[in-house]
């Protein structure tokens, strides 16, 4: 069989792809080397934050407004609550620029954003500790998605729509051409379209074509702590990114009592991905240990730390667009940490470039010729 478009890693971006190709009558087939949603990426771990004044710049404003919208259309078709609106409180210098985008994200489109000075942060939510040089810009409309149900919802209505998905099987190569051709362990598949959306193996699957993207697997390292309910819980702690001159921090309050989640955003080894993962140990967990020990200081005991892997850019912006080489592949990859919560616009991205050739959103930001 022939299909239209095959897709290389149905992880959050490849599903959603395959969802909204497949609703809009393509032959789609994804292919995966594990069955989604697994722990071998960057899709586990329970929740990923969303927002939207962007302290990676306001250039992504609108592509993650369309995102938020798409999750509320997911949450509908699916029938299921896959966002949890905590709020999200970004902290750092005044003077930084992650601080200075959020401020200025919010300025120009109009986003709801809530200053409050050390003091007052630490008024407003206890379990809060911070010094008097920090300022927190608190965004009430922004939160949580449950990541993994996010994934299987989309699977679900991609196999509805009459998608097919092959788990378990891992693409070898790919041969470039008028027709794509894909070999597996088990197969060789065969379509007019190619996306890679394979995180951190995008790299490697491009190099059996000669393409070379500058895209690093990272690894990276989160935990769960014990906490005090009433000062930690998710109808009283917003989720929240702290930004430093040297590191950056990320978490989550305690949601279904799960406990307070705290990870590391910044720094992490280069990893080759086809290895096992170094599991998380000491030095991961005197480092969290240390940032939560100061800055939420009644937190509980470490229950227990995961790792995962970002796939970085130099820049630290996402790779979406055309090979340029091969105008019928695609890759979206790259996406640095932050990218789940754009992964449903990302996907109707991605069956806009195969069905019209172009998308609504900018994706200048995005272009492989920036390297
Ligand atoms: O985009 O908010 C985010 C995020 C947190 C941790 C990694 N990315």
């Amino acid at each position: 069989m022939v299909y239209d478009v095959i897709i290389v890693g149905a992880g959050s971006m490849g599903m959603a792809a395959g969802y909204y190709l497949a609703k809009a009558g393509k032959k789609v087939l994804m292919l995966d080397t594990y069955t989604p949603p697994h722990q071998e990426g960057s899709h586990h771990g329970d929740t990923r934050i969303i927002r939207y004044a962007y302290g990676e710049g306001a250039s992504y404003v609108p592509f993650v407004k369309r995102a938020g919208e798409l999750w509320q259309e997911l949450e509908m078709l699916a029938d299921e609550h896959l966002f949890l609106q905590t709020g999200v409180v970004n902290i750092g210098e005044p003077t930084c620029a992650f601080i200075q985008n959020v401020k200025a994200s919010a300025a120009f489109y109009g986003l709801a954003l809530e200053y409050y000075s050390a003091a007052e942060a630490m008024n407003k939510w206890p379990g809060l500790s911070l010094p008097v040089n920090l300022v927190a810009y608190f965004e009430p409309t922004a939160g949580v998605l449950r990541v993994e149900a996010c994934i299987r919802a989309y699977k679900k209505l991609a196999l509805e729509a009459g998608a097919s998905l092959q788990t378990n099987e891992k693409v070898l190569t790919i041969q470039a051409g008028e027709m794509v051709q894909v070999q597996t362990a088990q197969n060789i598949y065969k379509a007019k379209h190619l996306i890679v959306t394979a995180g951190a193996w995008a790299s490697e699957l491009l190099q059996t074509i000669g393409i070379t993207i500058p895209v690093t697997p990272t690894r990276k390292t989160f935990a769960w702590f014990d906490a005090d309910e009433q000062l930690y819980h998710d109808e009283v702690f917003p989720a929240y990114c702290f930004e430093f001159a040297d590191s950056t921090y990320y978490g989550f309050p305690s949601i279904d009592g799960t406990g307070l989640k705290l990870g590391r955003h910044d720094g992490g080894e280069a990893i080759n991905p086809n290895e096992p993962l170094r599991p998380f140990d000491e030095a991961d967990s005197v480092d969290l240990q240390n940032f939560i020990d100061q800055f939420m200081p009644q937190h509980g005991a470490l229950k227990y730390g995961k790792t995962c892997k970002y796939s970085m850019t130099p820049d630290e912006d996402f790779i979406i667009d055309f090979l340029p080489e091969h105008q019928n592949i695609i890759i979206a990859a790259g996406f640095s940490g932050h990218g789940f919560k754009f992964s449903s616009a990302v996907g109707e991205v991605l069956a806009d470039l195969i069905i019209d050739g172009k998308s609504k959103q900018d994706l200048t930001t995005f272009q492989l010729s920036r390297f």
